[in-house]
């Protein structure tokens, strides 16, 4: 065979990404279960480079070059197993087979050891960026063993996007290294959207202002440290006008979010790691909650607050304190996604880069933003901080951020707006700063029902009070 990799699964994403590939100089072999697909690509796209159109599994297999790079885009789940069962029997070892889909990370752990088995390279990818960015530049987070980053990694180098000259892809570590540092890109993804949203509705119900002014705001924004695609596609949506009605589009929407599955993923990983990720906890919650209709149709006539919005003098005032509180609330989400990678490659054995991470983070993916330079800097030190939120120059934002932050939650309190990930985010930064925590009574509590016991700040070891007798204390 004289292809160099090959594309499987050729809906939207995996077209995309084959005439990426073949636009890059590389000529590629590619296939689709139902062939009228693999015919039309061709049709369609083969003037754009070299492709092989295969019919067959056994065609495929046979127009690629050794070690054969087999790409694999189809609907994550049962359809990367049937596609793997198909294709594995017909490869030879050092063969790579690269599943570019959402999987989790488990999955791609499990398929990594069983294809490892039989001599086969398996390759978990995250690629983020959508259709656009399958075709023009994605964010690539490749997991798998060195050597099939050694043969993959410069096809993958060639179509990511680019920053300052740099390849939005690197290799993440083993096995499903790759597609959960996806997972995680997606939560914080989940996060940062709730916190724009918030900042939108304070804007909208604190301030006063319409969706084109708040547009405005936003494009503003999108001039200083905020520099993002999401709040650059913010202000399009909003400045959006519905053709039909003529009303601000956001207003004709039904206001119930839907989710995929990638943040409940990241939020049931933080927890059995043990990692706090309230902020994109509360983004997961706020999304399901828009969604139970009927619940929040017999809690409409609860009271609020009866304050007016803000005094039109106000309102500009108001708004760069939003700005603050959400680059504040921005830098904890980031602090607590960082944080995640961090426990699942120490849980893994993944040893993963966490400034390559934001590095490749800059360009191709939803989440792209100036800031991003910033953490890349933060953990690429010497010392890298324990979180985030330490690092110096962070740590310097937050204290210049922290009492308008605290002054628009205390507004969206007041005022009976919801804030959740603005909340969460300033509790979190709260309680990590305090010097003594309530944890202290829940310890006694503990002690208290259920002889759970608890450590003394001044002696070691475990002790328990006699709650139910004397109250005198034992050593547990
Ligand atoms: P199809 O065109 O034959 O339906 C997205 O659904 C992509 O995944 C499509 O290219 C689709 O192929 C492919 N796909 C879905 N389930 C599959 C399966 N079980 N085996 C092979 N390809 C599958």
């Amino acid at each position: 065979g004289q292809a160099q990799i090959g594309v499987t699964g050729l809906a939207v994403m995996g077209r995309n990404l084959a005439r990426n590939l073949a636009r890059r100089g590389h000529t590629v072999a590619v296939h689709n279960r139902t062939a009228t697909r693999t015919r039309e690509l061709v049709e369609r796209f083969g003037q754009e480079g070299t492709f092989v159109p295969a019919e067959s599994a056994a065609d495929f297999v046979a127009a690629l070059e050794r070690p054969r790079r087999i790409v694999v885009m189809v609907k994550a789940g049962a359809a990367t197993d049937a596609v793997i069962d198909e294709f594995a029997p017909l490869l030879e070892p050092g063969d790579m087979i690269m599943d570019g889909g959402n999987a989790h990370y488990a999955d791609t752990r499990r398929r990594e050891a069983a294809l490892r088995e039989r001599g086969l390279h398996f390759v978990g990818c995250g690629i983020s960026g959508g259709e656009e960015g399958a075709l023009h530049g994605p964010s690539i987070m490749p997991g798998g063993s060195p050597e099939s980053y050694a043969a993959l990694g410069p096809l993958l180098e060639s179509i990511a996007a680019e920053v300052d000259g740099e390849p939005c892809c690197t290799h993440i570590g083993p096995d499903g290294a790759g597609h959960f540092v996806k997972m995680v890109h997606n939560g914080i993804e989940y996060a940062d959207m709730q916190l724009i949203a918030e900042a939108y509705d304070l804007l909208r119900r604190v301030a006063g202002y319409e969706p084109e002014r708040i547009a405005e705001i936003f494009r503003g924004w999108n001039e200083g440290r905020l520099d993002s695609y999401l709040i650059e596609i913010t202000a399009q949506v909003l400045a959006h006008r519905d053709a039909e009605t003529g009303r601000p589009f956001v207003d004709v929407v039904l206001d119930q979010a839907e989710q995929k599955g990638t943040g409940r993923w990241t939020v049931q990983t933080a927890l059995d790691l043990g990692v706090p990720v309230s902020g994109i906890a509360e983004a997961v919650f706020a999304r399901g909650l828009s969604g139970h209709a009927e619940l929040r149709a017999a809690a409409r006539s609860l009271p609020g607050p009866t304050r007016p919005t803000l005094h039109p003098d106000d309102a500009a005032r108001f708004a760069d304190q939003v700005e603050q509180a959400l680059y504040a609330s921005k830098i904890v989400a980031y602090a607590q996604g960082w944080q995640l990678i961090q426990a699942g490659s120490e849980e893994y054995g993944w040893n993963i880069d966490l400034a390559a991470v934001a590095a490749i983070w800059r360009g191709g993916c939803i989440i792209r933003a100036r800031f991003l330079n910033g953490i890349r800097r933060a953990f690429g030190g010497a010392e890298p901080p324990v979180t985030l939120l330490t690092d110096e120059l962070f740590a310097g934002d937050l204290a210049a951020a922290q009492n308008p932050w605290r002054h628009v939650v205390s507004r969206a309190t007041e005022l009976g707006v919801p804030a959740p990930g603005f909340s969460a985010a300033l509790a979190y930064y709260d309680a990590l700063r305090a010097e003594r925590l309530p944890a202290a009574l829940i310890q006694g509590q503990r002690d208290f029902f259920g002889a759970h016991t608890y450590q003394r700040v001044d002696r070691e070891g475990g002790f328990h009070t006699l709650w139910g007798g004397d109250r005198t204390e034992e050593r547990a």
